[in-house]
């Protein structure tokens, strides 16, 4: 039970609360919890299996909260939701996802026209019998038949950090057979993909049969797809399938290679090999017409008998790697430990739930030099933004607990910063006398998305031309298989920020990834400097860096082309730059 399908029951039973029109604070309070558990990075699961106690004093969570939590973890569901189900259609609960529907026009669908299920939805739908039912029309309608493709179009791939929860409780699990040498997962999501399909755990053992059974037996998995007696396949709750294979110790390397995939890269690394006479399976490197077995056992030892290095998984993408591997011209791909600070963190003053102190003991914990404090702005009001008194204040507070922290001889310096909203036209929502006297301007966009491409990136460079901001972050707007990114002109957009001197961020908020990897090598490619931040808005989130660093290892990103991978001086110096 990891914390996403906990947060599941949460958000359904506020769906389930709203299809029945039951009271908005209630709805709310629970879909809060489904978010707060959601962000957790630590496994409640395993915070209980330490003891109960641990449970307390998480913000966000109340004592019915963790009661419910406690009840879901022991018994691995929750009466309440079940009394919830009763009488209401399952196939409701996807209804609501579907956008331009909702709990109140799910309800209402489902009295008018008895509809319950997605099929039901799209038949309906396209017939048109949703455009006269009170408060729709054919916008809806339409909107509903585009919200089902694209929903199909996804087809079912996990957020990376949804995958990696799973990928590494089972892998903990199986290590504990006794037997077991190696359990590695391979596939997308050891080459950190930012979507993952399924998961693909690799493993040698002296007792299959016991991995087998013990891995069917696992208490997550609802559905045993397939038993063999080296392979097998599970669905766990949150719907994710994992694929498990025991390996001969001989050809692991060869097995961990193909299935790490990706397939373009596998064929263009065979037809290499064939080209010298080699031909490269899963079991491992044979030549002689595939009669003699020459390598396989270690990894690297696949890619070293067919002339070159080892290529990191984060590169295997077909996208050039093999020529630079050959050439000798592969990156020296940025390393977690290259991190020396964080750019995007909020505290309790806007919509963080720690306070300065509490964020700055993390960050020193991590080892990090520095940090900016980015709360947001006071256009968003939602995030309790803060005007220009606040922000004043603020930074009076930082100048203080700066100068204490000297005192106490520690080495860090809170960077005073903002999260300033680019306005519909541009402009930046602090007057350019607080932007001045701010160390860092972290901009970004949070309404006004539904723009056409030349206003939107009119509106960033807008913002870039001011010369009041230093880094653009989450520069597309995307969620992951929730919001598609606005439409911007990337390339015009960098060209800009390279001119101003700004940094593009990548946001490491697994949810967000923004910029992905494809424009990370993009803006490498043009000299634009990137910032790894979290967008923290809790002490666990400071490591959600890690998904930032391996979507900037797919970019073929290196420690020079980050900023905060530099020391504070350096920082400061860059920092300094767009202003005026
Ligand atoms: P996913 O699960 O859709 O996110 O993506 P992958 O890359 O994990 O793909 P998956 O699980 O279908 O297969 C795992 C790896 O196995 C894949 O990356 C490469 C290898 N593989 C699978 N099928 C083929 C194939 O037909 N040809 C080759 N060369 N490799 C394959
Ligand atoms: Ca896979
Ligand atoms: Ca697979
Ligand atoms: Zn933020």
């Amino acid at each position: 039970m990891e914390n996403a399908d906990i947060a599941k029951i949460f958000y359904d039973i506020a769906d389930l609360l709203e299809i029945k029109g039951e009271d908005k604070f209630r709805i709310r309070s629970y879909r809060n919890a489904g978010l707060v558990i959601e962000g957790l990075s630590e496994s409640l699961k395993k915070l209980y299996e330490k003891g109960e106690e641990h449970l307390e004093g998480i913000p966000g969570i109340g004592v019915s909260t963790r009661a419910k939590i406690i009840e879901i973890l022991t018994t691995g569901k929750c009466k309440y939701h079940d009394e919830l189900l009763k009488g209401i259609p399952i196939g409701m609960l996807e209804i609501v996802k579907i956008s331009g529907v909702g709990p109140k026009k799910a309800a209402l669908l489902y009295k008018e026209l008895g509809v319950s299920t997605i099929e039901a939805l799209e038949k309906a739908a396209s017939e048109q019998k949703i455009r006269n039912l009170p408060g729709m029309g054919e916008v809806t309608e339409q909107k509903i038949l585009k919200s089902i493709s694209d929903m199909k179009a996804m087809e079912r791939k996990f957020k990376i950090a949804v995958a990696l929860n799973y990928a590494n409780s089972f892998v903990e699990y199986i290590k504990k057979i006794p037997g077991t040498v190696d359990v590695v997962p391979s596939g997308s999501l050891r080459r950190w993909k930012e979507t993952v399909g399924d998961i693909d755990i690799l493993t040698t053992c002296t007792d299959p049969q016991a991995v087998m059974d013990k891995f069917v037996a696992h208490p997550d998995v609802v559905e045993v797809l397939s038993k063999g007696e080296t392979k097998s396949t599970v669905v766990v709750k949150a719907g994710v399938q994992i694929d498990i294979r025991v390996l001969e110790k001989k050809s692991f390397g060869a097995a961990l290679q193909y299935f790490t995939g990706s397939k373009t890269h596998n064929i263009a690394l065979r037809d290499r090999a064939k080209r010298m006479g080699l031909k490269i399976s899963e079991y491992g490197v044979f030549k002689e017409e595939g009669k003699k077995w020459v390598a396989g056992t270690k990894e690297e030892d696949v890619y070293k008998i067919v002339g070159l290095p080892w290529i990191p998984p984060e590169l295997r993408e077909n996208r050039g790697e093999i020529e630079a591997a050959e050439k000798g011209t592969l990156p020296k791909l940025i390393e977690l430990d290259d991190i020396r600070g964080d750019l995007h963190v909020h505290t309790k003053e806007s919509d963080g739930t720690y306070t300065l102190e509490d964020m700055t003991e993390a960050a020193m914990q991590r080892g990090y030099e520095y940090m900016a404090v980015t709360d947001h702005s006071k256009a968003i009001g939602i995030a309790r933004g803060l005007d220009e008194q606040r922000i004043m204040a603020q930074m009076g507070a930082i100048d203080e607990f700066n100068a204490k922290l000297k005192k106490r001889g520690k080495k860090f310096r809170v960077l005073k910063a903002s999260e300033v909203d680019i306005r519909a036209d541009g402009s930046l929502d602090h007057p350019d006398r607080v932007l001045d006297k701010l160390d860092c301007v972290v901009a970004s966009i949070h309404s006004g998305f539904k723009m056409g491409m030349e206003e939107m990136t009119a509106r960033i460079i807008k913002a870039i031309q001011s010369r009041k901001i230093n880094i653009l972050a989450h520069p597309t707007g995307r969620l992951i298989n929730e919001r598609a990114p606005y439409p911007v002109d990337m390339d015009r957009v960098m060209d800009e920020a390279k001119k101003y001197n700004i940094a593009l961020e990548l946001n490491s908020y697994p949810d967000r990834l923004d910029l992905n990897d494809v424009h990370c090598r993009l803006a490498k490619e043009k000299g634009v400097k990137l910032a790894i931040s979290t967008d923290s808005h809790s002490i666990y989130h400071l490591e959600h860096i890690l998904y930032g660093i391996h979507t900037a290892r797919r970019g073929w990103i290196e420690a020079a082309d980050v900023i905060n991978t530099r020391p504070l001086k350096e920082v400061l110096k860059f920092l300094k730059g767009p202003k005026s």
